[in-house]
């Protein structure tokens, strides 16, 4: 009975494997939903740096599985913590106490320097869980009369898909035909701290939500001590500061977290995507006592937040970042790719290379060429990227990439580039 399963399945795995490009797409196209419409090239398998298709064709990989792959594919760290917990206990719900939960909050909160983690699994699941802390902390602690807490968001922020997250959303595409949404949202400008000293002046905010670096709008960095301020600020109309570094945290920016580089403290942290070591979804909300203890049992959770295989391959995961100094590396080679681009990039069709360690974007002139049609040819040259709007294009790469591989893709995206010149 056995042998005849394994038969079966290797004769299915072959018959993926056999798929053409074109097959692929067919059937997602067909039996997925349109919600996202994918650059043409249909992957297989991974490792490190490197995808490949099913063809068996070589691409580096520039998106990273949006920032969740910062450790590459199939980490054999990563992938190994995975197998070996799914045999020995994977999930358990926080109706009971495992033996890894706590273990990993440890490592998390000492890591970053906060008394508490809360668990959940999803990037929108922790800035909704960061909404409702700051709400409750609102009404609790500062005194914000009942069903009136206000959180201030910046335009152009992007926290997720979910009812409460583009209630806060200023891009049409995310929330038009979704209503009616969140009440107690506003926004004002990113990098502008003269309008958020203004906004937090009303004494029913209780949050200022806030991404160090805008990455959905293309990459976004503020001014130098803009972080300061929101801190600053925060501070002075008592009212609880939000980092959203789902996307910027753990080495992205080159540095551990993006607030790093202003040596500032938010009152609530949220990190996720790379915390699951691209293999698993895991997020965190991380505060200090005096905000994470004013939930009590049952009213906050999740069935799958802090179960003993996200939490172990969290573990992992945060191992592989301070143990290959990923950080490091992202900031060393991130200045080599803005600098290399910048020297050999034809600027009339690059017009702006821009970005803090391997989170970055190049702009291009849309009288060449449209970023997808840059996307379409740069996939041609064995590189993988994805655009954000119609003239910027994003470039992240696992943090693990080294100066070979870097020198490798700068010489396909130059020579990509120069190609629209004709
Ligand atoms: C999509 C970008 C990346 C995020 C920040 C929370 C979340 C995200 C700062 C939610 C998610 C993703 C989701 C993906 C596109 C995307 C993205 F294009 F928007 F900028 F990563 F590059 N906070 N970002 O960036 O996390 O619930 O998805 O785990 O929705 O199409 P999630």
């Amino acid at each position: 009975m056995l042998s005849k399963f394994r038969g079966f399945s290797r004769l299915a795995q072959q018959g993926t494997r056999c798929a053409s490009s074109k097959q692929v797409y067919a059937k997602e196209e067909k039996y997925v939903a349109h919600n996202y419409h994918p650059l043409p090239v249909a992957l297989s398998r991974g490792e490190g740096v490197y995808v490949w298709d099913v063809e068996g064709r070589k691409y580096l990989d520039y998106l990273s599985g949006y920032s969740a792959n910062n450790f590459g594919h199939c980490h054999p760290r990563i992938v190994d913590t995975l197998k070996t917990q799914a045999g020995t206990l994977h999930h358990t719900s926080r109706a009971f106490y495992s033996d890894v939960l706590g273990e990993y909050a440890e490592k998390l909160t000492k890591l970053f320097g906060y008394d508490r983690m809360l668990p959940m699994n999803t990037g929108v699941e922790a800035d909704d869980t960061a909404c409702k802390l700051a709400r409750k902390w609102g009404y609790t602690k500062k005194g914000i009369a009942e069903n009136s807490a206000q959180i201030i968001f910046c335009s152009e922020n992007f926290w997720g898909r979910s009812l409460a997250a583009i209630s806060a959303s200023t891009d049409p595409l995310s929330f038009e035909n979704y209503g009616p949404f969140m009440p107690g949202f506003s926004c004002v400008p990113y990098n502008n701290l003269q309008a958020l000293d203004k906004a937090l002046q009303d004494a029913t905010v209780c949050a200022f939500m806030v991404e160090p670096i805008q990455g959905e709008a293309g990459i976004i960095i503020p001014d130098e001590g803009y972080l300061k301020g929101v801190r600053k600020l925060c501070n002075k109309h008592n009212v609880l500061w939000i980092a959203d570094e789902i996307q910027t945290g753990l080495g992205r920016t080159g540095m551990r977290i993006a607030c790093d580089y202003e040596a500032v403290k938010p009152d609530i942290l949220v990190l996720g995507k790379a915390l699951g070591g691209g293999v698993y979804p895991v997020s965190a909300c991380l505060a200090n006592d005096e905000v994470m203890l004013v939930m009590e049992p049952g009213t906050h959770g999740s069935t799958f937040g802090g179960n003993p295989l996200g939490s172990k391959v969290a573990m992992a995961a945060l191992d592989v970042l301070e143990e290959e100094k990923l950080a490091e590396n992202a900031q060393k080679l991130g200045a080599m790719f803005r600098r290399e681009l910048n020297n050999a990039i034809d600027k009339k069709i690059a017009i702006e290379v821009r970005g803090k360690g391997l989170m970055n974007a190049v702009v291009i002139n849309r009288n060449y060429a449209e970023a997808w049609d840059v996307c379409l040819k740069l996939k041609d040259n064995g590189l993988i990227a994805k655009h954000t709007h119609e003239d910027t294009i994003r470039f992240s790469p696992p943090l693990i990439i080294n100066e070979q591989q870097m020198k490798q893709s700068i010489d396909i995206i130059v020579k990509t580039i120069a190609e629209f010149s004709k």
